[in-house]
């Protein structure tokens, strides 16, 4: 007979947290966020350690070498997707350990026989005025002059002026040797009343951007998270089919954890993947496994060697996989269960394999509800794909701004392998859609607010860490009609349009 589970399957929406006591200490400043990425030994730490609990997901909507930058910067790691050739995600891979903070490759680039009218067209795309005029027109190219705002007036010029007649040509260019330090090209900067400064190398050609505007930003980041050489943590997701192409590209590369992309991870395929890891780099390489729901999936993926497990089916915002093959199990009770796994393996072999909660993230509470139910870390799609850093086009969409989102399982993404269990090509079917999501800014803004809000609970519930979360906090589950009493309710709100949706 079927195995039926005796609870419902349960999300995030249906808990709440009872406080605990408040000691004096509970206070913001205090609260640590830091959590092991990578399995470890009793006694011993963790190989990578975040130091925030936050990992953005493996998707084209998501994460790319811009985006791992900037959750780096606040702490976290980006797994940067893999549905793109191996070339090109090893390419967003050394970009990202190659990153120097403040110096910023060109995207605003022109050859001198272009016009005027490319320099209007160019600007309106990037939004950026300071163009870099190179003898090939790329970021790299030996640069023949500089074309800033100053440089030209719309009202006054033919359209088909060549830039060579109005750029600042390198003789008369201020700029930066490459090799400099930050605070030398900031120093030229300022001595120079300059807004940007080219950095160029011993054959003249370009190398990065230095710019006034990024001054405050470049003071280091007390969260930000770097390896033993000074360089951002990136991590790259990878497929159960090319990964002995892919995998040794990724090291080489310099990517610091590894990610088995899946949608249903309690396989033979990512037992396999796994061992063939083991066998050619021992415990040197870090890959997580997933995605489960229970704990057979889970102890199968610890005993493969996983170096941590994602939790998740059918959860995620863009994810369809459960109308379309009836998988799938509350994030909540999923989350749960494989906590509890987790920590009877820890008892048992003293080896602890941390738990990534993925996908199903809606409001910020759910990040700590997700950490008090026992996940280590937490990766999230949607919410990252509404940032500037995300990779995706910002629209505005009947007078709203938003960025697309899409799911690697939909027609626009066409990561069948993440789903690919064989058969015949044309029988492919969905699991993802393609969507907008509200613009919501900067991730640096975002990522602090939601995470002061998750410390504040933490506050609340008398505990500074995520460990002490996962020992004392109190949850409960709640009734379908005490959810109406959790938000405003019984008053005419002062914004008509929150009336509405109400
Ligand atoms: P969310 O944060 O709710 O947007 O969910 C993101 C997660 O959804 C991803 O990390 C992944 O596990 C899952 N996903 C990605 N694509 C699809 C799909 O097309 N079904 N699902």
């Amino acid at each position: 007979m079927a195995h039926y589970f005796n609870e419902p399957s349960r999300t995030f929406n249906e808990y709440l947290l009872v406080p605990g006591y408040s000691s004096k200490d509970c206070r913001i400043e205090n609260v640590s966020l830091k959590t092991p990425i990578v399995k470890y030994k009793k006694g011993e730490e963790p190989k990578i350690t975040a130091n925030i609990p936050l990992v953005s997901a493996v998707m084209q909507a998501v994460s790319d070498d811009k985006m791992a930058v900037a959750l780096a910067k606040e702490g976290g790691i980006s797994f940067i997707f893999g549905s793109q050739s191996v070339e090109n995600q090893v390419e967003m891979v050394k970009r990202v350990k190659s990153y120097k903070a403040g110096f910023v490759k060109s995207d605003t680039n022109l050859r001198p026989d272009q016009t005027l009218t490319d320099v209007l067209e160019l600007k309106a795309r990037t939004g950026h005025s300071t163009i870099a005029v190179t003898e090939d027109g790329t970021a790299e190219g030996r640069i023949l002059g500089l074309v800033t705002s100053r440089d030209y007036r719309v009202s006054r010029m033919d359209p088909d002026t060549k830039i060579s007649e109005f750029m600042t040509p390198f003789e008369k260019l201020i700029y930066a040797k490459e090799g400099c330090s930050l605070s030398e090209a900031n120093d030229i900067l300022w001595d120079n009343k300059l807004n940007a400064v080219p950095v160029i190398d011993d054959n003249q050609r370009l190398t990065h951007f230095v710019f006034r505007k990024d001054y405050d930003n470049h003071k280091s980041n007390p969260n930000e998270l770097l390896d033993s050489h000074k360089r951002y943590v990136v991590g790259a997701g990878v497929n159960t089919r090319d990964y002995e192409e892919r995998i040794p590209a990724l090291v080489e590369a310099g990517a610091d954890v590894l990610c088995i992309d899946s949608s249903e991870g309690y396989s033979e395929w990512q037992l396999d993947t796994i061992k063939w890891v083991r066998e050619r780099y021992g415990d040197t390489v870090k890959i997580g496994a997933g995605n489960v729901v229970d704990k057979d999936g889970f102890n199968f993926l610890a005993e493969a060697g996983a170096d941590f497990v994602k939790i998740g089916i059918g959860g995620g915002s863009i994810c369809i996989t459960r109308e379309q093959k009836g998988i799938g199990r509350g994030q909540a009770s999923a989350v749960i269960e494989v906590a509890e796994a987790r920590d009877e393996y820890f008892k048992k072999t003293g080896v602890y394999v941390p738990i990534c909660s993925d996908g199903g993230i809606v409001y910020d509470y759910h990040m700590t509800l997700a950490l008090a139910m026992g996940a280590d870390f937490i990766m999230l799609g949607r919410y990252f794909a509404r940032f500037d850093e995300s990779p995706t086009n910002k629209l505005n969409i009947n007078g709203n701004y938003v960025k697309e989102y899409w799911g690697e399982g939909s027609n626009r993404a066409r990561n069948w392998q993440r789903y690919d269990l064989g058969g015949d090509a044309k029988m492919k079917f969905e699991e993802g859609v393609d969507s907008y999501v509200p613009y919501a800014g900067s991730l640096h803004d975002n990522v602090n607010l939601s995470l002061n809000k998750v410390k504040a609970t933490m506050c609340n519930c008398g505990v500074v860490s995520i460990q002490e979360l996962q020992r004392d906090a109190k949850l409960t589950l709640v009734s379908a009609t005490s959810i109406v009493e959790g938000g405003a309710h019984d008053v005419i709100l002062r914004d008509s349009s929150q009336n509405a949706i109400r």
